[in-house]
């Protein structure tokens, strides 16, 4: 499973900044509104400390962690969803994201322009009615599709009653994320969103403003120093931890708080395989059954599946190799109904 995650914004938010911030590319950015025209694609590392513990002690050729895929795209306005400025034509291409980054302007800098209302919730009220009405003209299409499938007595009555219930929400601006999802009906209001607090400083009160709005509403909400992220893209990931540790008070790196929030909204999990030259991160579903999980190696491992060895990682680090950790007992072997825990260490035995 490749994750990923679309960046939305107004223009002039700092999306590109803080696409430049987490995947060390270099895209454009700049002070001019619409900056970003075509959308671009960066796939990052999920840092994950258990994959490389576990490295150390098996010293493979190779380590392959999970990634994560982050696409900026141009930023939208008031009436993007009616083909004003650029951003509807690019909200096609993130249809296909797990999540949204909505990125939100929280620093102050009066000579880069903005095209928001400069209150942060009025910002964001203002991006999610253009999804919301994207979304809605989708809707309609699939409701006059089925109008006519009924005319001749094909089509789902009862997805016709979903759709209807859909168009009322979207209508009144209502999320419509807690019903359930229409196969193929790729709505962006039905995806998980992580809301970024682009700042300068912590302690400006558009960030706090908007960190009790998320409290409020039971949304995510990360602040962010892109920018200066960016500035540190050059330097390691310690020294850049370390540097907005002392001068910010910043105790987790953005990749990792926003992987976190990422996996848990998606109700994510990882587990690692070992093989003789190489450890490697996986991510399934919670709740993925050993056979399933092993499909995501190889669709023979699935179909072939006979039992899996498990062993979680923590304790595989502790026993500091696999045969001592079978001596130890710390090895269960599971079978076809065995349902894979975050940080668990499988091997699969197939036919
Ligand atoms: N002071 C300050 N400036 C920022 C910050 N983030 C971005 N900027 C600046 O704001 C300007 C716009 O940033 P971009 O990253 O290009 O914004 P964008 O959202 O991608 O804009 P579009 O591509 O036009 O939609 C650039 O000059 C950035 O350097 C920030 O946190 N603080
Ligand atoms: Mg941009």
């Amino acid at each position: 499973m490749s994750l990923s995650w679309g960046l939305v914004g107004l223009p002039n938010v700092g999306k590109s900044t803080l696409f430049n911030a987490l995947t060390r590319a270099n895209v454009p950015t700049s002070i001019y509104p619409f900056c970003t025209i075509e959308p671009h694609k960066g796939i990052v590392q999920v840092p994950d400390e258990r994959l490389y513990a576990l490295a150390n002690i098996v010293k493979p050729e190779r380590i392959i962690p999970a990634v994560i895929e982050f696409w900026d795209i141009a930023g939208l306005i008031k009436g993007s969803s009616k083909g004003e400025g650029l951003g509807n034509e690019f909200l096609s291409h993130i249809r296909g994201v797990d999540g949204i980054l909505h990125i939100v302007r929280c620093f102050d800098s009066p000579n880069i322009p903005t095209l928001g209302e400069g209150d942060p919730i009025k910002d964001i009220e203002l991006i999610n009615i253009e999804l919301s009405l994207s979304d809605l003209t989708i809707v309609e299409r699939r409701l006059e599709k089925i109008k006519s499938l009924r005319r001749v007595g094909k089509g789902d009555p009862e997805e016709e009653a979903q759709l209807k219930v859909i168009r009322e929400r979207l209508l009144r601006g209502d999320s419509i994320r807690d019903l359930p999802v229409i196969k193929d009906l790729p709505l962006l209001s039905w995806k998980p969103v992580i809301y970024v607090a682009n700042t300068d400083s912590l302690d400006n009160p558009k960030v706090l403003k908007l960190l009790d709005w998320g409290k409020e509403r039971k949304e995510v909400v990360i602040p962010v120093l892109a920018k200066i992220e960016e500035e540190l893209a050059e330097f390691s990931d310690e020294e850049r931890m370390t540097f907005l540790r002392d001068g910010y008070g910043v105790e987790e790196s953005t990749l990792h708080r926003l992987v976190r929030e990422a996996y848990r909204l998606l109700g994510l999990i990882s587990f690692f395989t070992i093989w003789s030259k190489e450890v490697r991160a996986w991510t399934v579903v919670s709740g993925t059954k050993a056979p399933q999980a092993a499909g995501k190696i190889h669709s023979d491992f699935e179909k072939n599946f006979i039992k899996v060895e498990v062993i979680p990682v923590e304790k595989l680090i502790l026993a500091e190799s696999w045969a001592k950790a079978r001596e130890l007992g710390y090895i269960r072997i599971e079978g076809k109904e065995y349902i894979v825990k975050d940080g668990d260490v499988l091997y699969f035995k197939a036919g």
